[in-house]
């Protein structure tokens, strides 16, 4: 597939003025574009065929539904990154098109991560729309849906990079990220079933423990790594050092996640929270030695009581604290481990998720 990607000096110049926090929304519309591409190649081999195009005409509707329009966190991470250690020589339009594509590919990992978790979670909304399982008639297919986008990252990879020498190791990237994302997701959820709480679970330790992997793997870890597959570094040491880096951050994100699902503004986080619903192991809960349970409540209406006793015991000025100390922490590990990566890489992704309010 060739060519309709943008020259790549136009491509460095939009790449470095979204690091430089310059337009965003263009950035974002020349990331969109690139989606009605994608559409494409995934739906025009079947359209033609009686027997399956319907179910590619349903493909379409999910994935339009679901993997456009959330706040494109990873979006355009493997793009910005591919471009900093290749010369600029190197970077014709059809690897920064490839570049492009693989960061859809951790959009829709993301978008098949986000229909399936909302189900689980008993979720509501999802990135300011309707969870697509709680769409009118859909019910459990969702779940076919929600596999159904992940295939499409391993159909996608295949088409554009299978030529490539990194096509092995991008391929087992995104599979080893699914597996690490989806044991923290089981111990997330075991961790919070419901009639059978074992409260001494709930520790600092454990949440630690599912967040690392849980949201920081596949959303930090997966497309810098890609990036780096893609440009031609492929050394242990110098993914373990990026890991080092990713996680951290990743696990502030998740900390940042759980603390918004109670005390974000659901208008601009685009999602009612269900964390004290679901019995979660949440950030906020393990911040308090809660040995009766009381914080942790079923009911709706319990919710505005326990946001009153959380704010009665300041947990607003511990995560402001919280992030305070891990800004500062991030920042040491930036300065130890960037390297052969410029820290600039880091340092905008560092930007784009403190202080942020969704
Ligand atoms: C976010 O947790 C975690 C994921 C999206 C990973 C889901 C993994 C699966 C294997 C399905 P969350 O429940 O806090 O997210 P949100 O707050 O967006 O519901
Ligand atoms: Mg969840
Ligand atoms: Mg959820
Ligand atoms: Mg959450």
């Amino acid at each position: 597939i060739k060519g309709s990607c943008r020259p790549a000096s136009r491509n460095r110049a939009l790449c470095s003025s979204l690091r430089m926090n310059g337009d965003q929304k263009s950035d974002v519309y020349d990331f969109v574009q690139h989606f009605s591409q994608i559409i494409r190649v995934l739906t025009k081999d079947e359209m033609g065929y009686p027997e399956t195009g319907d179910a590619i005409a349903r493909l379409k509707e999910v994935l339009e539904y679901n993997a456009i329009g959330g706040k494109y966190h990873p979006g355009l991470t493997v793009l910005v990154v591919f471009q900093e250690p290749v010369e600029p020589g190197k970077q014709d339009a059809d690897s920064l098109q490839w570049a492009l594509t693989v960061d859809w590919c951790v959009e829709l990992l993301q978008a098949f991560f986000l229909v399936a978790d909302d189900i689980m979670d008993s979720s509501f909304t999802c990135r300011g729309q309707i969870c697509w399982y709680q769409k009118l008639g859909m019910d459990l297919d969702a779940i076919n849906d929600a596999i159904l986008l992940e295939a499409c990252i391993y159909h996608l990879l295949k088409i554009y990079c299978r030529e490539q020498p990194y096509y092995l190791n991008l391929t087992e990237l995104f599979l080893q990220s699914s597996y690490q994302t989806e044991i923290r997701q089981t111990l997330d959820l075991i961790t919070a079933r419901q009639g059978n709480v074992d409260l001494g679970r709930f520790t600092e330790k454990r949440h630690e423990s599912i967040v690392k992997y849980k949201t920081a793997f596949y959303s930090f870890y997966l497309p810098v790594a890609a990036a780096m597959y893609m440009a031609g570094i492929a050394g242990k040491k110098e993914h373990a050092n990026a890991k080092k880096i990713l996680l951290g951050m990743g696990e502030f994100f998740q900390v940042q996640d759980d603390y918004l699902d109670l005390f974000g503004d659901p208008s601009v986080t685009g999602k009612v929270g269900t964390d004290i619903q679901d019995n979660k192991c949440s950030w906020l809960v393990v911040q308090l030695p809660d040995p009766e349970g009381k914080f942790r409540q079923k009911e709706a209406e319990k919710m505005a009581w326990v946001k009153a006793l959380y704010e009665e015991l300041d947990l607003p000025a511990v995560f402001l604290q919280y992030e305070e100390d891990t800004y500062s922490h991030i920042m040491g590990l930036i300065e130890q481990y960037a390297a052969p990566l410029p820290p600039a890489i880091f340092l905008g992704l560092a930007r784009k998720i403190y202080k942020q309010k969704k």
